[in-house]
């Protein structure tokens, strides 16, 4: 399937794994590139170091390109910018902020940039300041999230656009992919389906909790702090929703009670004070497979829908 996104990424498929910040490392972004996406490593909060030897380590697991997915709350998002540059990352994309100060010196080295955005004014802004196409990234995905839905987001920032659009969230399989497409993306951004692949290196209590997850599992915490993030319903995100909506849990106190819940949940599966991040898809993601399996069924569903 040829579009302006595997044209200008130079990828056999139009899919791009998330770049899901503590999950993205080398092993899941090689995965996805040798299945014929294009991997994303995860700056999120990360020094500078780690990143780097993530990206080494993934050049040695494929030939296919791969990028970097730049946090743009992290202390450090100066610095792992230029290491991007440094390095010779081939594709950036950037989440929570506006990498506005970034794309001179990303686009003078000839790196493809592609900004996840959550709404049409932010897209137009990112094609003004350069970006070679945008992630529409809807309210149905993990993590931090917009308000507005992927069914009404995609098809106004392709409207608003001449640069290609990418639909995110809400999109695990080619049924969703197909209608990614109907709404004139020319590419997708999957997360939560990748949570649940063999490469994926998050640790098993987390895999077993997408698995499980039922259509009603996902839950948004933190509107009030100006951080919305979509989780997986565990104890400790139902009580952080409830500390939340009856007023006994201040934004302060809710800051401090998240501070590394990433790691907790990723690294140490930690069910009592870790926040899972997931999309609201999770329900229908009920295996572990390998990427390239993932990746496979995914492109031979959307063809067959939408060559009728
Ligand atoms: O960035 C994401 N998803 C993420 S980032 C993340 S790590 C994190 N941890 C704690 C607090 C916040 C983040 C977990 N999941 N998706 C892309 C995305 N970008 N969603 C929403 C936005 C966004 C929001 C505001 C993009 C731009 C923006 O602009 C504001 C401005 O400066 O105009």
């Amino acid at each position: 399937m040829k579009t302006r996104i595997t044209e200008l990424l130079g990828c056999e498929y139009p899919i791009i794994q998330g770049g899901m910040a503590w999950v993205a490392e080398h092993t899941l972004a090689s995965a996805v590139s040798n299945a014929g996406g294009i991997g994303l490593i995860a700056g999120g909060s990360a020094p500078i170091d780690y990143l780097r030897d993530q990206i080494r380590k993934c050049k040695e697991k494929t030939d296919k390109p791969f990028g970097v997915n730049i946090m743009l709350m992290s202390p450090n998002a100066d610095d792992l910018a230029q290491l991007c540059i440094d390095e010779g990352v081939r594709v950036v994309t950037t989440g929570a902020g506006n990498p506005g100060k970034y794309i001179p010196a990303w686009k003078e080295a000839g790196i493809k940039v592609i900004p996840v955005i959550p709404s049409v004014a932010l897209a137009k802004r990112m094609e003004r300041a350069g970006a070679d196409a945008v992630v529409a990234e809807g309210t149905e995905s993990g993590g931090h999230i917009g308000e507005n839905t992927t069914m009404c987001l995609v098809p106004q920032v392709v409207d608003a656009l001449e640069i290609p659009v990418i639909a995110a969230g809400g999109i695990a399989d080619g049924r969703g992919m197909a209608a990614a497409f109907m709404l004139g993306a020319e590419g997708v951004q999957i997360g939560t389906r990748f949570l649940a692949s063999e490469e994926c290196q998050i640790h098993p209590t987390f895999k077993e909790l997408v698995i499980k997850a039922k259509d009603t599992d996902s839950v948004v915490t933190g509107r009030y702090t100006g951080h919305p993030c979509r989780n997986i319903k565990t104890k400790f995100s139902k009580k952080l929703a409830n500390g939340e909506k009856d007023g006994s849990l201040s934004p302060e106190e809710f800051e401090q009670i998240t501070l590394g819940s990433l790691r907790k949940a990723v690294v140490d599966g930690n069910v009592d004070e870790g926040s899972f991040l997931c999309g609201a898809i999770a329900g229908m993601v009920n295996e572990v497979k390998p990427c390239k399996d993932i990746v496979a069924e995914i492109m031979a569903g959307a063809e067959k829908l939408l060559a009728r």
